[in-house]
C-alpha cells in the first residue's frame, strides 16, 4: 500500500510539469511588426520565455516584419537570431499580411503576434499558444485586464471601448478588445482569413473575418504597459479608419482582392 502510494506520488511529480498539448500542434511563429523599434524590440526579445515555451513543447521561430526602420532595429533582430523580413509597402496591416502569407505557406502550426514596443508582455506567449488547444483564435484583452496608468491616453481608452462595443453590436460575436495587438491563431484558422488592410485597421478586419469564417474566439485578459519609443498610431485618423473598416466589412464581407482570386492576403 505504502509502496503504491509512493509510486503514485512519483508519477504525479513526473507529469506535473508536462504540457497538456495536442501532439499535432507544436511549431509556432512569434511575429513582431517593427517600425523604428530598436529599443522596444530589444526589451521584447529579452523577455521571450524560452524555457517555458520549450517546457510546454513549443518549437518556434521569431519573425520580425519591418516597415523600413531607419534605426538599429535590424541589428537588434540579427543579434537575437530572429528572421528579419522587410515588408512591401507601408503600414502595420501590409506588414501583418506579409507575415500571414509566409506563415500559411510554412510548416508552422500556430502563430502569435504582438507589438514590439514593450506594451504587451512576452511572458504571456505560452498562455496564448496553449489556449489554442480549445479554440481557433486567442485575443488579448487589455480592457478587462490590467492597464498601467501611463500606458493608454484617455482618448485611446474611450476610443478602444467605443470601437469594441460597436464591433460586438454590429457583428454579434463578443470581442473584448477590438484594437488589441496581441493575437494567436491556429494555422487552420489563419488560412481562412481574408484581409486587405494597410494600416492599424488590420485588427478590426481580423475580427470581422473571424466572425465571417465562424471561428471560435477566446478573449483572455492581459496586462498593458507604457510603450518604449514613439507611437505610430494617430488616435483620430486611425480610429476613423478602424470604424470605416467595420462598416465596409459589414456591407462587403470579403475583400475584393480575395474575391477576384488574388489570394487571401493579397500581397502579390
Ligand atoms: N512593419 C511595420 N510595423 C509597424 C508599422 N507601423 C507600426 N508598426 C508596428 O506596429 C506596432 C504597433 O504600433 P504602435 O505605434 O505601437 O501603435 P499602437 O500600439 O496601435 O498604438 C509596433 O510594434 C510598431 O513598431 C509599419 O508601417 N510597418
Ligand atoms: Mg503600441
Amino acid at each position: 500500500m505504502a509502496r503504491n502510494t509512493l509510486i503514485l506520488v512519483n508519477f504525479i511529480e513526473a507529469i506535473k510539469n508536462q504540457p497538456i498539448l495536442s501532439p499535432s500542434m507544436r511549431n509556432a511563429v512569434i511575429m513582431l511588426p517593427t517600425l523604428d523599434e530598436a529599443n522596444g524590440l530589444e526589451a521584447v526579445a529579452k523577455q521571450i520565455p524560452h524555457e517555458k515555451l520549450t517546457r510546454n513543447g513549443w518549437q518556434y521561430e521569431v519573425w520580425v516584419i519591418d516597415g523600413g526602420s531607419s534605426d538599429e532595429t535590424k541589428s537588434v533582430s540579427e543579434r537575437f537570431n530572429f528572421t528579419f523580413l522587410p515588408q512591401q509597402g507601408k503600414g502595420k496591416g501590409a506588414a501583418m499580411r506579409l507575415g500571414f502569407n509566409k506563415f500559411v505557406e510554412s510548416e508552422f502550426d500556430a502563430l502569435v503576434m504582438l507589438d514590439s514596443d514593450g506594451t504587451y508582455d512576452p511572458k504571456d506567449i505560452p498562455r496564448f499558444l496553449d489556449s489554442l488547444s480549445n479554440c481557433d483564435v486567442v485575443i488579448g484583452d487589455r480592457l478587462n485586464g490590467q492597464i498601467d496608468p501611463d500606458a493608454m491616453t484617455r482618448i485611446n481608452y474611450f476610443g478602444n471601448h467605443i470601437l469594441t462595443w460597436l464591433a460586438t453590436g454590429m457583428y454579434g460575436i463578443t470581442i473584448n478588445d477590438l484594437c488589441s495587438g496581441y493575437w494567436a491563431f491556429s494555422k487552420k484558422a489563419l488560412k481562412r482569413l481574408k484581409l486587405n488592410s494597410m494600416k492599424f485597421e488590420i485588427e478590426a478586419e481580423m475580427y470581422t473575418s473571424c466572425v465571417k469564417e465562424e471561428l471560435v474566439i477566446k478573449n483572455i485578459p492581459i496586462k498593458y504597459s507604457a510603450r518604449i519609443g514613439q507611437a505610430k498610431l494617430g488616435s483620430i485618423s486611425d480610429g476613423w479608419q478602424i470604424f470605416r473598416k467595420l462598416i465596409v466589412r459589414r456591407i462587403f464581407g470579403t475583400p475584393i482582392e480575395a474575391k477576384f482570386g488574388k489570394g487571401n492576403f493579397d500581397i502579390k
